[in-house]
């Protein structure tokens, strides 16, 4: 109603005809300009009160004897209905029908873009009252361009401003596909980067807004920026409460030069929501807007104030609610607009006059540019109190002013501050400011990181049980080194047991470092020790497995080798073999070290939204210890020590039924392997299959850490404490194995020590006998000598011959026997196989032969005479 009244008023003026018939006063030379005004159509309309506003500064111009003295200012114009195409047909009518027009005046942005890029091929100036377009201030496009309508760009600082004090770091923008808010946005995506502002995203749309409203909900847009015209944003905000993007969690930042009742035109624009939606889903948005009234009550150069001017303005507009019609708030702008170029009219004739050009404006044509130059300068340095404030053109034609910030608060703006833009400061009521929740929104969904971590009663009950066992190990270690020279152990290799017990104890250390994470370690601390817990588990694993490899492959050795030489493998062999694995460790470990290192990776989990709280999603997320090419690496690992353990079980198998008494603990070892490599087997894949649950996958590494270690410590060591505890005391005293002599000489020596031990025995057995012996031989011989005093015998016979005084050293498989023959006696012994025989020099004494044995003779140990 009000617009249809608006251009009847337009057309009771009677400028709505081209070509204008607005005749000068009596003796006043006419002079024309052009004005193109949007009064329908969509976009902008704001010419219905843009007109009215016109026309009224061209009436109080025309009333003012010192201005364009002589002159009588008409302007014509036409609706342009903010259609480019319209505009630029209105345009070629006002300039190809007489009379010439000073200048253009010009609305919506769309169309003075194309009048504008065209006007100085007819030496012609535009200036316009409505037109916002960033666009508009590049002048070597537009060279004859000025506007008392700010450029947009001006909403750019204030807005940011405002999501820098509420700490909005991420916005997201919705805008029309058109000219004047790509440049805004172009602009204020510039500004947002310099103050570290993302644009989460940027939607654009060019007459259905659904699909961008949508994609912006997709997007988890919060704080939002939308520039559009007024029949746009019916739309947009129809569906903004269709999509409920509205309320606590949003804020929705648009253009404040709509009417105030804007939303309610939702009939008229076949909007499908009601005004009562509309106003819901408006609720507590925020607009800025240039101050295109003067924010104090200065008279203007015109002589009016902003209240005078609003009261005579509403006069014109038929006392309708200014405030409905579109172009209220720009009407100061026209206003001012009419003003700025008649007062450059009026410095024109000076300036022509100080140059001696004796022509009249009157005489203005296309092809005149003496009197365009004088007018584009004068335009150029114009400056005046305007009824918008001060009126005055940068280099770019544009206009400096205060932006203005307002929110909607049930169905009506409320003003909440200005935003300077000459000084970059703001005064802004914070008090004002509402929100439709207990704190301004955030401008994302918080996402709360939940790191999942090891529970602690887990960590502490496996890192206790890791040390009850490391207590154990070391109890074993402290037996084996205590006994070492005791036999059952020595006859165990107790240096590779010892060597277990290492590798036992350092696979046990990494339970404890297994489950450390973030919630103990800064990220560089927990890399570190990433790749600390997988030396310390690579070097652990192959102390204890290759020590026990290399005793199971000793015993294979001795075993299956047919020739002597073959099978004795000598200590630092078995030494040799677990540096040999270690040195493989080292070397697999350093190349992996350097090209691909350890480090931590976060392993995130589908977000999970907490009860009673939309503004918060929680993100579970798992640490994991990884690196690049980390399968291939686990692969030559796994690769390296699965070979080492198969290799392992096929000696155990080959020497499952070897039982030797010198390495006395083969049977357990093998065992102990068997079982490394069962829990691997298990473990392994397993552990890949859970390791998104960190605390079984904790629980399970260090159970299979646990059984492994303390099940080899109770196989190779229970047996031996339990037989230590039986053995007597003569064989936990055996002499020790000198040091630097091999087991194979030590066990010789002591088996030539218990030969020459029971050879001991039996000497002493047969000096005992010999003892025995000789005294017989002496009562013997005392008979003997009985004999020869009674008998008397031929020379040479009967003569006792006698082994003499040495009797000691006799062979102990000596026959003793005596035989006295009735010659001159002799005594031989026989000592082995020899047969010693001694006889006396001086004595004739018949031959007694005697032989010694253990035996006892088969005369009873009488000895046999012969005479
Ligand atoms: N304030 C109205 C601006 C219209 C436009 O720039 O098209």
């Amino acid at each position: 109603m009000v617009s249809l009244a608006v251009v009847l008023i337009w057309l009771a003026f009677g400028r709505g005809v081209l070509p204008g018939a607005n005749a000068g006063k009596a003796g006043k030379t006419d002079l024309y300009i052009g004005g193109i005004f949007p009064m329908t159509g969509g976009g902008w309309s704001g010419g219905q009160a843009c007109l009215p506003a016109a026309l009224m500064a061209l009436h109080d111009v025309n009333h003012r004897e010192d201005i364009l003295p002589g002159y009588h200012l008409n302007m014509i114009h036409n609706d342009s209905e903010c259609n480019p195409g319209i505009g630029t047909n209105v345009m070629y009518r006002l300039v190809y029908h007489p009379p010439p027009k000073l200048m253009l005046l010009t609305g919506c942005s769309s169309v003075s873009t194309h009048i504008a890029e065209a006007a100085h091929m007819w030496n012609l100036m535009v200036l316009a009252y409505g037109s916002s377009s960033p666009a508009l201030s590049d002048r070597k496009r537009f060279r004859t361009f000025f506007r008392t309508h700010p450029s947009a760009v001006l909403h750019n600082p204030a807005r940011i401003r405002m999501f820098q004090y509420y700490q909005w770091s991420k916005i997201s923008i919705i805008q029309e596909t058109q000219e004047v808010f790509t440049s805004t946005i172009e602009d204020l995506e510039k500004r947002a980067k310099e103050a570290n502002i993302t644009i989460a995203t940027r939607q654009s749309f060019l007459s259905d807004p659904t699909n961008a409203v949508r994609s912006l909900k997709r997007q988890d847009a919060r704080i939002i920026v939308g520039v559009f015209y007024e029949d746009m944003a019916l739309k947009v905000f129809c569906q903004v409460y269709k999509e409920k993007m509205y309320g606590k969690r949003y804020v929705w930042f648009i253009i404040g030069w709509y009417p105030d009742n804007w939303y309610q035109k939702v009939e008229e624009n076949e909007v499908n929501c009601t005004v009562n939606q509309m106003r819901e889903a408006l609720q507590g948005h925020f607009t800025t807007e240039m101050t295109m009234r003067s924010l104090d009550d200065t008279p203007s150069f015109s002589g009016l104030n902003v209240s005078r001017f609003d009261e005579e303005l509403l006069l014109k507009l038929n006392n309708s609610d200014p405030n409905d019609t579109p172009g209220y708030p720009e009407a100061p702008l026209a206003y001012d607009a009419v003003w700025a170029l008649a007062l450059a009219l009026n410095q024109t004739i000076t300036r022509l006059k100080e140059r001696g050009v004796n022509v009249g404006l009157d005489k203005f044509t296309y092809d005149n540019s003496t009197i365009f130059r004088e007018f584009y300068r004068a335009m150029d340095s114009t400056s005046f109190q305007g009824v918008s404030g001060p009126v005055q053109f940068l280099s770019t034609g544009d206009r400096l002013t205060l932006t203005q910030i307002e929110q909607m608060w049930d169905g009506r703006y409320y003003k909440i501050g200005y935003y300077d833009n000459k000084n970059n400061n703001w005064t802004l009521n914070h008090s004002f400011v509402r929100w439709n929740g207990p704190h301004p929104p955030y401008d994302r969904t918080l996402v709360v990181e939940d790191l999942r971590l090891v529970s602690m009663e887990l960590y502490v009950g496996m890192c206790s049980s890791a040390l009850v066992a490391m207590l154990a190990a070391f109890g074993c270690l402290v037996f084996n080194v205590l006994n070492r020279n005791v036999r059952y152990i020595t006859m165990s290799q107790p240096g590779l047991n010892n060597i277990t017990v290492l590798g036992c104890v350092t696979c046990l250390s990494c339970i404890f470092l297994f489950g450390l994470d973030s919630s103990s370690l800064s990220e560089d601390q927990f890399t570190a020790v990433c790749q600390v817990r997988t030396w310390v588990l690579v070097v652990g694993f192959t102390l204890a497995v290759g020590s026990m490899f290399s005793k199971i492959w000793r015993v294979h050795r001795l075993t299956t080798r047919e020739r002597e030489e073959d099978k004795v493998v000598e200590a630092w062999k078995l030494y040799a073999l677990l540096g040999l694995f270690l040195a493989v460790d080292v070397i697999i470990m350093t190349v992996w070290q350097f090209t691909n290192p350890m480090t931590r990776y976060l392993e995130e989990f589908p977000q999970e939204v907490p009860e009673g709280n939309d503004d918060i999603l929680i993100q579970p997320k798992l640490e994991h210890c990884t690196c690049d090419n980390f399968t291939i690496w686990l692969g030559v690992l796994y690769g390296y020590k699965g070979l080492l353990l198969l290799f392992g079980v096929f000696l155990a198998y080959e020497t499952r039924d070897v039982n030797i008494k010198d390495i006395n603990d083969t049977r357990y070892v093998g065992m102990s392997i068997y079982n490394i490599v069962v829990l691997c087997l298990i473990t392994a894949p397993v552990t890949i299959l859970i390791s998104s649950q960190q605390d079984a996958t904790f629980a399970f590494t260090s159970l299979a850490v646990l059984f492994c270690t303390v099940i080899t410590l109770g196989l190779i060591f229970v047996p031996k404490m339990m037989n230590y505890k039986q053995k007597s005391i003569e064989e936990t005293s055996q002499p020790l194995q000198a040091p630097g002599v091999t087991q194979e000489e030590e066990e010789k020596q002591k088996r030539l020590q218990e030969e020459n031990d029971t050879m001991k025995k039996q000497i002493t057995q047969k000096e005992e006998r010999i003892r025995e012996l000789q005294k017989s031989l002496k009562e013997l011989l005392k008979e003997g000598q009985k004999m020869t005093t009674s008998f008397l015998a031929p020379p040479g016979v009967g003569r006792l011959r006698s082994t003499g005084n040495n009797f000691g050293r006799l062979s102990s498989s000596s026959m003793a026997s005596s035989r006295c023959r009735g010659k001159a006696p002799s005594i031989s012994f026989d000592v082995g196989n020899e047969t010693i025989e001694r006889v006396p020099a001086h004595v004739m004494l018949p031959t007694v032969k005697v032989t010694l044995s253990d035996e006892p003779a088969e005369d009873g140990g009488q000895f046999e005479s012969f005479l």
